[in-house]
């Protein structure tokens, strides 16, 4: 799979796409041209928009899928070609999602509210709203006890996230947002590796 992966370090996300999953890929462009036509001439705009949305995450699923088979964080990077291009993964998708109970907005070096209070099973959508591209990452050793570990990108872990960031992985860029559901109560302390240090932070507060 190593071809597949080098493939996805060198080409533009789209040829990327289009080698993982025809399928997802041609779901993709027919949603993405439904959603222009839906807002050109202003009806359905919000299934087309959500379509467009169900397809994006479908087509990011379907190369994070390839590339996942590829040699996990941390071992030898046989390119040994720095990534200069961000991804999001399978957790980030265009726009943010209608079914979302909450949202929370990434400003430039903020998460606003930077804390929030949901209830178990309640989804929440972190927003790029202004700014660089971020990353929305728990911070591994203050979960509620029994928490899966959540961050943009997919990872198990606070290291995996902060090593996948430097290869460009993760990231919530303009137009995007990571979506996560909280299933444990307790507070979910996170970060934005970039902008940890400007005091980008936040905790989610699940209740039972
Ligand atoms: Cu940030």
């Amino acid at each position: 799979m190593s071809g597949v992966f080098q493939t996805f370090e060198e080409a533009r996300v789209h040829e990327a796409l289009e080698e993982a999953d025809h399928d997802a890929y041609e779901g993709f462009e027919a949603a993405l041209s439904d959603y222009v036509a839906a807002l050109e001439d202003g009806s359905e705009v919000d299934a087309a928009a959500e379509a467009y949305a169900t397809a994006t995450a479908r087509a990011q699923f379907a190369v994070v899928g390839e590339v996942g088979k590829a040699p996990a964080a941390g071992s030898a990077d046989e390119s040994g070609s720095a990534d200069t291009s961000l991804t999001g993964g399978l957790n980030v998708v265009e726009g943010v999602p209608e079914d979302a109970d909450h949202a929370v907005k990434m400003s430039a070096v903020a998460f606003e509210p930077a804390e929030l209070t949901v209830s178990v099973g309640d989804t929440v959508a972190f927003e790029h709203a202004a700014g660089e591209a971020h990353s929305v990452t728990a911070y591994g050793d203050d979960l509620p006890e029994g928490a899966a570990y959540w961050a943009s990108g997919g990872f198990e872990s606070q290291e995996a996230a902060e090593t996948g960031w430097g290869e460009g992985k993760g990231a919530v860029q303009s137009g995007q947002s990571y979506v996560h559901t909280f299933e444990t109560a307790g507070e979910h302390a996170y970060f934005c590796v970039p902008h940890e240090a400007a005091g980008m932070t936040g905790t989610v507060v699940v209740e039972e």
